[in-house]
């Protein structure tokens, strides 16, 4: 006997297009630490919106370049963890999949995600702060941040700051998929951050079977359908095994 309910896992079975949200818990158990988590150590005594904001880059590009390098760091040392590739093992078994992320770490599309729509960028790439065009810095280079090699301006992460519009492709074909989707999946975040945070709201007024995956209580949780309290790292394959068993 399954420990999820049977109304779920025939959902999942039946789903013409299957419609997930991760946010940064979906990464803790590859130990990047969660968008909240992030601000530990030396960067304790800052809020998120204190550096992932253009006004703090504006105010100290060389803080804001160093937090970032330093998170880049940690994601590049990281490895994908069983809750990225339960969801690789999903895509495969429902005819339409679409997975949108907060997470800027990568990390889906090294498990090997192929319908993947990065809401907030990707800390690995960077643009310059005035042409918002991606370049790399020169290997000389020994500015912090570095300048582009175009036009001298300072070098910014590639992603998507508080204030700041998310890139207009992912968030429509992000949107509609929401809209589309007959389950969807809102996993490891807090739900606080919008538009994304909207998304599953827009899922649930579709129609949709919304589940949360979170060890967390978030202000979706009472709206969802079904909420699973626990690690993504532990629910996801179980969950995914449950629904599609593997041919004995
Ligand atoms: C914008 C990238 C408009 C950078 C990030 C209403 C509508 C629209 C906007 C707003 C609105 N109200 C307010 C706003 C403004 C703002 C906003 O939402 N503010 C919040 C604070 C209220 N939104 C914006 O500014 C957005 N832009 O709206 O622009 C616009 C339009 C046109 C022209 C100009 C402007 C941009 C928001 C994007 C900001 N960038 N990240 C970077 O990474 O450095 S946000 C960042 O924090 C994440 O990407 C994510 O989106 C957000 C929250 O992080 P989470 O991923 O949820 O992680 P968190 O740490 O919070 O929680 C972790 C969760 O995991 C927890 O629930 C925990 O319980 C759980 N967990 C832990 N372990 C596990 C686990 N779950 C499962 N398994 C585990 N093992």
């Amino acid at each position: 006997m399954s420990k999820f309910d049977q109304q779920l896992l025939k959902a999942l079975r039946n789903a013409r297009h299957l419609f997930v949200l991760t946010g940064a818990g979906v990464s803790a158990e590859s130990g990047v630490p969660t968008f909240r988590d992030a601000m530990s150590g030396l960067w304790a005594r800052f809020r998120p919106e204190d550096l992932a904001a253009p006004e703090a880059f504006a105010a100290n590009p060389k803080r804001v370049w160093e937090w970032y390098a330093w998170r880049r760091r940690l994601c590049a040392s990281a490895k994908p963890n069983p809750a990225h590739y339960a969801l690789v093992e999903m895509e495969r078994h429902v005819p339409r999949f679409t997975l949108a992320t907060q997470n800027v770490d990568d990390l889906h599309r090294r498990a090997g995600s192929r319908s993947l729509i990065e809401l907030h960028g990707n800390i690995h790439r960077t643009i310059c702060s005035r042409e918002r065009k991606r370049v790399e810095p020169r290997p000389q280079d020994r500015d912090v941040p570095p300048r582009c090699p175009n036009c001298g301006a300072p070098l910014r992460p590639d992603v998507v700051w508080f204030g700041e519009p998310l890139p207009e492709a992912a968030q429509q074909e992000a949107l509609a998929a929401a809209a589309d989707c007959d389950v969807c999946l809102s996993i490891g975040t807090s739900s606080a951050v919008y538009p994304a945070a909207a998304l599953p709201e827009i899922a649930l007024e579709a129609g949709a079977t919304v589940v949360e995956i979170n060890p967390a209580e978030t202000p979706l949780s009472r709206r969802a359908r079904y909420a699973l309290r626990g690690p993504a790292g532990e629910i996801l394959p179980a969950l995914t095994q449950a629904a599609w068993p593997p041919a004995c």
